[in-house]
């Protein structure tokens, strides 16, 4: 399977987190993507490929113009605010606010923002626009005629919606990926998210839509970040009614308690549709061990995943979400890969 990835995913390198009331050194860091391009090419996929540059449009199929303008210059204008430090809102236009968009840097990060978790950086915009160019690279390839590919993206990019960045994604690299399949040749595409978190990002982008399939499994969101979306009832509106499925599932569940039936589930929804390609956001904080997560899947439940995966017989574009026991993280995404192809 050919596998794209950018060393620039380095360039995102934030200085702190603050999770539980206390900062520490961020979960999502480039370590996450050296020890999966390890892993992976110690398992024999390959070849190792560099991204091609696409155009800035791929992303405004998805993202606003207004919203890509303010990432791109955020950084820049943060430092002429308060210096060289990470740049992060305080504050949300939550109930009782109006939706304004500010001239401050501040009240700019705090529109564009869903949490305090995803600090901009030096290297932010750059990271996440080549990120954006692994997932399309990934893309092509399957729009040339390839089954399948992996796109080892960073950042991640499942909670950014068309105006809105946080959970660590600035981009929405799958989203931009499904529209580039739909815009060259695939009628009917799907977006199987898996990561450990709902993807909220994601189905926002395709809400309305009835070309893009969202199916996502993930702790309820009663329990778990991004807490506001990810219910089941969430099913899709006007053209998308019916285009959409949520598994939300509680704190500890396992492969045998729930998740295997919840995935296939999500498959058969995917199926019955009539998808013509599936981009998997794979994300593998469901791993028992994860630092942030209360999902048990096991190691060798990940070939389990791409088996059921495989299952689909679609062509398949597999990206890089989250999973963060860096430990374990190489050994889960091979796993999954290894599980699909065999
Ligand atoms: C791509 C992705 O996986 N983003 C996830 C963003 C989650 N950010 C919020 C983390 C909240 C962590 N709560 C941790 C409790 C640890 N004991
Ligand atoms: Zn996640």
């Amino acid at each position: 399977m050919d596998v794209v990835y950018s060393e620039l995913h380095a360039l995102q390198n934030g200085a702190y987190e603050l999770i539980g009331g206390q900062l520490q050194p961020p979960v999502e860091k480039p370590e996450r993507a050296e020890t999966i391009r390890a892993a992976v090419e110690a398992a024999g996929f390959g070849p190792l490929l560099s991204p091609e540059s696409f155009p800035d449009d791929t992303i405004t199929r998805v993202h606003t113009p207004e919203f890509v303008a303010f990432l791109s210059t955020a950084w820049d204008r943060w430092v002429e605010a308060h210096g060289p430090y990470d740049a992060l809102p305080l504050n949300w236009p939550v109930r009782t606010f109006r939706q304004k968009i500010p001239e401050a840097i501040d009240g700019l990060l705090s529109y564009y923002s869903l949490d305090a978790g995803t600090p901009i950086t030096a290297g932010t915009w750059k990271a996440a626009r080549t990120a954006v160019d692994v997932a399309l690279t990934g893309a092509r390839l399957i729009q040339d005629g390839k089954r399948h590919a992996f796109a080892l993206c960073r950042p991640p990019g499942h909670h950014a919606a068309a105006d809105l960045y946080g959970g660590y994604c600035f981009l929405n690299n799958a989203a931009i990926a499904a529209q580039y399949l739909r815009d060259n040749g695939a009628a009917k595409v799907a977006v199987l998210d898996v990561d450990y978190h709902h993807g909220n990002g994601t189905q926002a982008i395709f809400y309305d839509r009835a070309d893009v399939f969202f199916a996502s499994v993930h702790a309820d969101p009663l329990q778990e970040y991004p807490f506001f979306l990810g219910y089941a009832d969430e099913t899709g509106t006007g053209a998308g009614e019916g285009c959409n499925a949520n598994y939300p599932l509680r704190w500890g569940t396992g492969w045998e308690t729930g998740y295997a039936d919840a995935l296939d589930d999500a498959c058969r929804r995917i199926h019955g549709w009539g998808a013509e390609a599936v981009v998997v956001s794979l994300g593998v904080d469901t791993f028992e061990q994860d630092p942030i997560s209360q999902f048990k899947l096991t190691t060798p439940d990940y070939t389990r995943m791409g088996e059921r995966i495989a299952r689909l017989g679609l062509p398949t574009l597999f990206v890089m979400e989250g999973g963060y026991d860096v430990a374990a993280l190489g050994d889960n995404v091979v796993n999954t890969l290894t599980g699909y192809l065999n």
